[in-house]
């Protein structure tokens, strides 16, 4: 299926459709699929990086990748019916991807997790707002942007100010995050995919 990888890479929308469609149809796992799309959006960066691209083929990259995760959802979503707990998730200030937090919303939704979205470009304030209301015991945050380091380590102090910390276990995860960031920041782990994000989320119960 390197197809899928090389269209998304290439910029072929109405290709590319047709052959998620094909697979789907022909009854090929949509996580291999979306497996493929990431495949598609790290070429994308890289030729972002040397300059092959510009921020008008992220966008289109980015508007394929959703495209594809909307006619993934229905076979991705709902697979379990219990509510193992609920889950804060958002993009930290200064940081407005939200391709991967949204795949990390319906895979842990998938998952069995209750997932308040707080959006992109979230304050500390917005998560530590929803923590209260919700009383969820975990919250995710995703990154993708270097140069946002210092939202993950001011979400975190701002959930400590708040008194909460104890009560809260906090995972961090987007490309840029490794266990260097997880020590500058306080986080407790972070992941790479969206499925690290449920099994990281199932470890923290
Ligand atoms: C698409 C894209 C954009 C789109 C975003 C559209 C959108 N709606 O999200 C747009 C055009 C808006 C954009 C803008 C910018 N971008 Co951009 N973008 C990308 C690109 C190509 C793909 C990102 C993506 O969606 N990947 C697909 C998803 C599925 O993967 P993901 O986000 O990594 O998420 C997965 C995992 O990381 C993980 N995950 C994510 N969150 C979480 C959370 C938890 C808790 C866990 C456990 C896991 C997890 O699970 C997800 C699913 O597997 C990347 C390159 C890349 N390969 O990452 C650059 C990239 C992230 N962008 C980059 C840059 C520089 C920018 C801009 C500054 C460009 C500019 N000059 O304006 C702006 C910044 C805007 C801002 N303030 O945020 C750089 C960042 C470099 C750095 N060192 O920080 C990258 C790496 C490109 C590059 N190689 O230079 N971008």
């Amino acid at each position: 299926m390197a197809k899928i990888s090389e269209l998304l890479a290439n910029l072929e929308m109405d290709e590319l459709m047709e052959v998620v469609q094909k697979e789907l149809d022909a009854g090929t796992e949509p996580l291999s699929i979306l497996k493929e799309c990431e495949a598609g959006m790290v070429d994308v960066g890289e030729r972002f990086s040397n300059g092959d691209y510009f921020v008008s083929d992220l966008m289109m990259s980015g508007a394929m990748f959703k495209e594809v995760g909307e006619m993934l959802e229905p076979y991705l979503d709902g697979k379990t019916g219990d509510i193992l707990a609920k889950v804060v998730l958002g993009t930290v200030e200064g940081d407005i991807h939200d391709i991967g937090k949204d795949l990390v919303y319906v895979m842990l939704k998938s998952g069995g997790f209750d997932v308040i979205d707080v959006g992109v470009d979230a304050k500390p304030e917005a998560f530590v707002e929803a923590l209260k209301e919700s009383g969820a015991p975990i919250l995710a945050l995703s990154c993708l942007l270097t140069t946002c380091y210092d939202s993950i380590l001011n979400t975190i102090n701002a959930v400590k100010d708040a008194g909460l910390r104890d009560q809260v276990k906090i995972i961090i995860g987007g490309g840029p995050t490794d266990e260097t960031v997880v020590r500058y920041t306080g986080a407790d782990a972070f992941g790479n995919d969206a499925q690290s994000a449920v099994s990281l989320c199932k470890e923290m119960l």
